[in-house]
């Protein structure tokens, strides 16, 4: 039988031959903290419609609570540290901007082969029993992964390393073993306030804690409905997921591209998408795009709206032909986005549109977003303009402890 220190050691060097950047150690009742922050944050409503966030809150907030025979926890991280600036599409109206994490290969299918390589040759070496976890389990790997001395839990909430910068995804295996624990690195942010400043849509209200409903990452990929005229500005370019308050962090600039798994790297068409082909797409075609991405998850309608508030905010009229079209979609959240973006586009086309149209609509949600001439419409869903286009924190509400409506 190895001595557990070695054996440590070990499963740590065949982590990192795995395509692993990192991977730290703590005992399974470690971060006992989150469970009262979970609950707070449960409480405040922040996990929006993610109801699957509340209901087995108790298993999420303690390993032992999901599995009691776990006694250690070997966290992993694995880079995806881009080649260029995330923030580089930003004044690219034309653009739909796809987070880093999901312009390559799907991480949930990479990291879970990897880790079930180490927990295979974990059973060979050592024995034990052992379940393996990668996002969509209840366990809160990033006050875990900060316990097990990864990195720390930045103001943004993910977790920040030294080496890596804000860009690892996280992975965890529970094991019946008992393997020392490492010790938890110190909070580096400091004084730092750069993600907090950065959101679009000031989705923190305060540090360490994000209101998913004001979420630009929630908003496009797990908020099903329309999205709520106050974000649709502010979404700019994005139309999967948001790197602000990553991209701006300090300690990416150690972090190397060449660290990044290969599987993450970008494939041409998810890097810079154009939104008239986004807003082209049917269902064969979406699927033919993003098989093997994570963006497949949201499906075509999804991908369609999102497009359709980039249009609207693009000030491009190249666009509209495109957008009547998709006036005429199945989908009613399509068929509203399509709305909106028409009239930040072309008030007149618009008008005229409407007067065939609004009167025909049968969903309740499409016949509200006919009900409001785009003149009348508040600010922040009012025409295109070239700040509100192109600048994308042009109209961020002001981030301040008040701006939480939990
Ligand atoms: C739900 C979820 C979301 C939600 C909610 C985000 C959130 N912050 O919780 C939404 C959809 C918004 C989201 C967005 C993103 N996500 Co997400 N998400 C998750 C998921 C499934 C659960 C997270 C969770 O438990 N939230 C509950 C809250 C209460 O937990 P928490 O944020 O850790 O809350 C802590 C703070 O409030 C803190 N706290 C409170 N007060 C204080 C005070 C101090 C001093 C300190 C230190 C801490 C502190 O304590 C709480 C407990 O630790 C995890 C996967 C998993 N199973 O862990 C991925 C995960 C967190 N997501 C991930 C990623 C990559 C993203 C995005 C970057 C994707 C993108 N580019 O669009 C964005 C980032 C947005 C952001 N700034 O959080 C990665 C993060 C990797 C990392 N390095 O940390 C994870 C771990 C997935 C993975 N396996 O890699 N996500
Ligand atoms: S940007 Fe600054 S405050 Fe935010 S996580 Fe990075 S170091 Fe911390």
């Amino acid at each position: 039988m190895l001595d557990p220190l070695a054996l440590r050691e070990e499963v740590r060097a065949q982590a990192l031959t795995l395509g692993f950047a990192v991977c730290g150690f703590a005992r399974a009742d470690a971060a006992p903290e989150s469970a009262t922050r979970l609950e707070e944050w449960i409480e405040a409503g922040a996990h929006g419609t993610m109801e699957w966030m509340a209901t087995r809150s108790a298993q999420r907030a303690r390993p032992q609570a999901l599995w009691p025979e776990a006694r250690s926890l070997i966290m992993l991280g694995m880079s995806y540290a881009p080649h260029e600036d995330p923030l580089r599409l930003a004044a690219e109206p034309g653009i739909g901007r796809i987070s880093v994490y999901a312009q390559g290969a799907d991480y949930h299918d990479i990291i879970k082969k990897a880790l079930k390589a180490l927990a295979r040759w974990l059973v060979d070496q050592a024995g034990g029993e052992l379940k393996i976890f990668v996002d969509t389990a209840p366990v809160m790997e990033k006050p875990l992964s900060a316990a097990a001395g990864l990195g720390w839990q930045g103001k943004h909430s993910n977790l920040v390393s030294r080496e890596h910068g804000s860009w690892l995804l996280l992975g965890a295996i529970m094991t019946s073993l008992h393997l020392p624990a490492d010790e938890a690195q110190d909070d580096r942010c400091g004084s730092c306030e750069a993600c907090q400043v950065a959101c679009p849509t000031a989705a923190f209200p305060r540090p360490y804690m994000v209101d998913a409903r004001r979420c630009i990452s929630y908003l496009t990929i797990e908020h099903k409905g329309a999205i709520p005229h106050e974000f649709r500005a502010a979404l700019g370019n994005r139309i999967y997921g948001c790197d602000d308050c990553l991209a701006v962090c300090p300690w990416n600039k150690f972090a190397e591209a060449a660290a990044a798994n290969r599987a993450f790297a970008a494939r041409a068409e998810l890097a810079a998408p154009e939104l008239t082909d986004l807003l082209a797409l049917d269902d064969t075609s979406f699927r033919a795009i993003f098989a093997g991405s994570p963006v497949k998850r949201i499906g075509r309608n999804r991908m369609v709206r999102n497009a359709l508030i980039a249009a609207g905010n693009s000030g491009l009229q190249h666009m509209v032909g495109l957008v009547r079209v998709l006036l005429d979609d199945s989908s009613p959240v399509v068929r509203g986005a399509a709305v909106w973006a028409l009239g930040r586009l072309d008030a007149s086309a618009w008008q005229e549109e409407r007067t065939v149209r609004a009167s025909n609509e049968r969903d309740p949600d499409v016949r509200e977003e006919w009900a409001v001439p785009p003149a009348e419409r508040p600010r922040s869903q009012g025409a295109a303009s070239p700040e509100s286009s192109l600048h994308p924190h042009a109209e961020r509400p002001r981030n301040t402890q008040d701006a939480n409506h939990g």
